[in-house]
């Protein structure tokens, strides 16, 4: 399953996950050796493909006929599709979907070629070696649909306000038709009690073809505490015929900045929260249903209310649970602590403002996500810097209003960003790469951005603090690198920040140990980012007894905190 959910009951959906298929190196030694793998799956997990960096090939059948629609979730990093051998799409980007549409394709079988690169080089500006894995392969699912001439490409659905009779929200209807004249729709819309239809006309190509504000009655809000989710069900008629359906899911809240809360149905939040990647040594960045589950499950165990997704967007399924939860999550796009070199690259800005794109058509009906992030750690310290933040928040602004915005900046003192996100985010490492207090590294930070860093008066977020940790190194002289150590030091940077008045909350760095780039061997044991409290195989390091401990307590006294 793509989703948590089936997103449609008329239109023909067949998932080519779950299946093999037949994959062949293109490069290196292993150049025209030929398996059947898994997809979804990385290459890197297959024995001997552990460090292939290049293209490869994967190749599979699927019945079809008609106008033949094509959905990827994620390929990692570079994708050029190819149908019964004619090129029908490629994709930069591994952490958001893209699709297309064949048309008029005959009755029978089809192949489907998939040609994948997770190689290095100025065309991918935003994969390097980094802190983190870039893998490489059919990483999230495949879906082919049948569809009509004019269909459903998407539903947004914004929660206005809660009224004494259920929430009221403003619905978008967004549709394709692959036809050269307009054609007139009608569409009926079921959601909880409300059943409404609407007549539209959808001109050719993509467009949104209704914009209506609807009460659905007798509708309840979402919340951590309580996260009721509807199904929206969508349906196209065409001469009185139904021709096509859509069925989303949505939950019913605001988030809204006040001074210096961000409000979730008008309550504060305090953020207790872990970053995470999408990473394990079994399944690399194409992690199982189930463990995406488990992952939440624990994180939830230690009472954290949030999850971050660094450094880009997960998967659907991911948000899904997130939703089903009621775990906050903040969503950004795929950007790690890239120099204002990089950033000065031309495909940089683009491919970067794609993925927010993708990203937000994509999750925009998400409850859980109550933020967008952007450009972790990048160049928010210089002029050209500060351009590509400007067009990013821009361009955020305009796809979403209903959500704030932010970055994590490790500029400290040199951000000259600070005066455009909603929230100010910093990523602050006392106890580690730094010996002072994590009290005086956020006083002082939190000072000079009202005073001078022109982030005054916003929500003040801490997005990474941590320490690193070998699971099962322990020593009576809690060096660093002990598991006792950091267990210790995430005692004293969670008390310390969650202690400090004007702190909205926090995100330990991070959730599990993960693979990251050769190049970062000299600083990364084991060439693992280890400040994970669990490893990479989710066992637990001292630190997790302490996080549920302290994140436990301050979910008891979060009412209290923000009198
Ligand atoms: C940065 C970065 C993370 C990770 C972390 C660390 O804050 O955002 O991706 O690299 O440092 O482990 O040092």
């Amino acid at each position: 399953m793509v989703r948590t959910f089936l997103t449609h009951q008329l239109r023909k959906q067949t998932e080519l996950s779950e299946r093999l298929w037949r994959f062949e190196a293109l490069e290196g030694d292993r150049k025209g050796e030929v398996r059947q793998v898994p997809v979804p799956s990385c290459w890197e997990t297959y024995p001997g493909y552990e460090n292939y960096r290049g293209w490869a090939a994967y190749e599979t059948e699927f019945e079809g006929q008609g106008n033949i629609r094509i959905e990827f979730k994620g390929v990692s990093h570079m994708a050029k599709v190819s149908v019964d051998g004619k090129e029908a799409a490629s994709h930069y980007n591994s952490y958001t979907p893209f699709s297309f549409v064949l048309r008029g394709c005959a009755a029978g079988a089809h192949r489907l070629k998939v040609l994948a690169d997770n190689s290095y080089g100025p065309e991918y500006s935003l994969d390097r070696d980094n802190d983190y894995m870039s893998y490489g392969g059919i990483s999230r699912g495949v879906v082919v649909e049948e569809v009509p001439d004019v269909y459903l490409e998407g539903i947004h659905v914004t929660p206005l306000e809660k009224t004494e009779n259920g929430w009221k929200a403003r619905v978008e209807v967004f549709c394709t038709n692959l036809a050269e004249a307009a054609d007139e729709i009608s569409l009926q819309i079921k959601l909880h009690n409300t059943e409404v239809v609407f007549e539209a006309s959808a001109a050719p190509g993509k467009s949104r073809v209704l914009s209506k504000e609807i009460l659905f009655a007798g509708t309840r809000s979402w919340s951590a505490e309580e996260p009721v989710l509807y199904e929206i069900n969508t349906i196209l008629y065409r001469n009185g015929r139904a021709e096509d359906d859509l069925i989303d899911r949505v939950g019913f809240r605001t988030v809204r900045v006040e001074g210096k809360r961000i409000l979730l149905n008008g309550k504060p939040i305090l953020i207790r929260g872990f970053c995470r990647h999408e990473a394990h040594p079994q399944f690399g960045c194409a992690l199982p249903f189930e463990m995406m589950a488990y992952d939440l499950e624990l994180l939830r165990d230690m009472g954290a209310n949030s999850v971050r997704t660094s450094h880009y967007p997960n998967d659907e399924r991911f948000l899904d649970l997130c939703d089903e939860m009621g775990i906050l999550v903040w969503e950004e796009n795929h950007a790690r602590g890239l120099s204002e070199e990089v950033m000065r690259n031309p495909n940089f800005e683009p491919q970067a403002e794609e993925v927010i794109r993708e990203m937000i058509t994509a999750h925009y009906n998400h409850p859980s996500i109550y933020i967008w992030g952007i450009l972790n750690e990048c160049a928010s310290d210089t002029q050209y810097g500060r351009e590509c933040y400007e067009k990013q928040y821009e361009l955020i602004r305009e796809l979403d209003t209903s959500r704030p915005c932010s970055s994590a900046s490790c500029k400290f003192k040199r951000d000259i960003c600070l005066d455009l996100p909603d929230v100010v985010s910093w990523n602050i490492y006392p106890y580690w790469y730094e010996e002072r207090t994590a009290a005086e590294v956020i006083d002082g930070l939190y000072r000079w951005t009202q005073e001078e860093g022109n982030g005054a008066g916003k929500p003040f977020l801490i997005t990474e603090t941590g320490a690193g940790a070998i699971y099962g190194f322990r020593s009576p002289d809690h060096d660093k690198w002990t598991e006792e150590y950091q267990a210790e030091a995430l005692r004293k940077q969670i008390t310390e920040i969650l202690d400090y008045e004007g702190c909205m909350g926090v995100y330990i760095w991070q959730f599990c140990d993960v693979r990251v780039g050769k190049g970062w061997f000299g600083q990364r044991p084991g060439t693992r980012n280890n400040k994970g409290v669990v490893d990479e195989f989710r066992r637990r390091k001292m630190s997790y007894e302490v996080v549920k401990e302290l994140f436990n307590r301050y979910a008891a006294r979060e009412s209290e905190i923000f009198v």
